[in-house]
């Protein structure tokens, strides 16, 4: 397979959502990256950097919500090289680094968020997090009995993933439709979702129905964590840049839509929760609250403001 067909390969498995999940696509994409340079023939350093960046672009495009894609994607591309070989190696190292780096945070964020599980929690999820999953796991292996409701997670139904994985684990654990958070909320002690981004004042871009399940935990006095992630944070929203909302195809709601001639159907894949509506953002650099976002994408992003945008 020639170097560019495999990132066209993986790109399409992004944009398709064969591989999904804010963190899985980040490290999809770096691991991409890596073997492009290491398969990658040229006479050239700037031949190479002009390579990496029309496969970075490739990738780039697949998911335009994700920030977890643009700064894997980034670190990966941090190097100065003097020859091509200088260059491979820094892709290569950098890349591997992303993934484990990214591993061990999902785990170290398990062992921080499931102190706020206690034993005989009822804690809800929505959609399929592997940040949210391991708080939820690490509570779970650490003795505490706890029970788990899941939303289905229209249009794509990642909440069937999550209860495949949580039947795995051994929890206890409720699937409810979407529209049924506000009916179990009474019930519910924690909500924990994932992030697909975080912006510089704590606003959470999640998994379409989030903004109404957080909506309904501050209407019931239920507590509303967020597991994610630094490389969730969005470094550009410092600058004022907003977060595009990723719009599906309607066929992923409506697969038979051609005997509608008035109807449009709209599948947006994200919506936005104010971060007055967050208790607790949990990362693997600590617990925070949604207010010191700033300080997570000036610390643990290296973001310079004179960085181009
Ligand atoms: P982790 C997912 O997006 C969900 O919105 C989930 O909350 C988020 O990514 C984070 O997932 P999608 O790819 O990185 O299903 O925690 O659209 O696994």
């Amino acid at each position: 397979m020639k170097p560019m067909d495999q990132v066209l390969e993986t790109a399409e498995k992004i944009r398709s959502m064969e591989v999904r999940g804010a963190g899985r696509i980040a490290t999809a994409a770096a691991a991409s990256l890596r073997d492009f340079s290491m398969t990658l023939e040229v006479k050239s350093l700037d031949e190479f950097n002009a390579e990496l960046e029309n496969a970075a672009n490739l990738l780039l495009k697949t998911r335009p919500t994700a920030v977890s894609l643009s700064n894997a994607i980034r670190m990966v591309r941090k190097y100065k090289a003097e020859d091509v070989d200088g260059a491979r190696q820094a892709v290569v190292l950098n890349a591997n680094n992303f993934i484990e780096n990214s591993q061990k945070a999902v785990e170290k964020i398990g062992q921080i968020g499931s102190r706020r599980i206690r034993d005989g929690d009822t804690v809800l999820t929505h959609c399929n997090s592997q940040a949210a999953i391991s708080v939820i796991s690490a509570a779970h292996s650490s003795g505490k009995k706890i029970k788990v409701i899941a939303t289905e997670s229209r249009p794509r139904f990642q909440g069937i993933t999550t209860i495949g994985m949580l039947e795995k684990l051994g929890i206890e654990t409720e699937l409810i439709v979407d529209s049924a958070a506000r009916s179990v909320m009474n019930e519910v002690d924690l909500v924990v979702v994932g992030a697909d981004v975080i912006t510089a004042n704590g606003t959470l871009v999640n998994k379409i129905g989030t903004a109404q399940i957080a909506l309904c935990a501050r209407e019931a006095r239920t507590s509303f964590m967020v597991a994610a992630e630094t490389y969730k944070f969005s470094p550009k929203t410092i600058l004022g840049e907003l977060v595009t909302i990723e719009e599906r195809e309607p066929m992923e709601v409506l697969p038979d839509i051609s005997k509608y001639r008035h109807v449009k159907v709209r599948n947006p894949a994200f919506d936005v929760t104010p971060h007055q509506y967050i208790d607790l953002i949990c990362t693997e650099a600590g617990a925070i609250s949604p207010e010191m976002s700033y300080l997570i994408i000036r610390e643990r992003l290296g973001w310079d403001m004179d960085e181009e945008v």
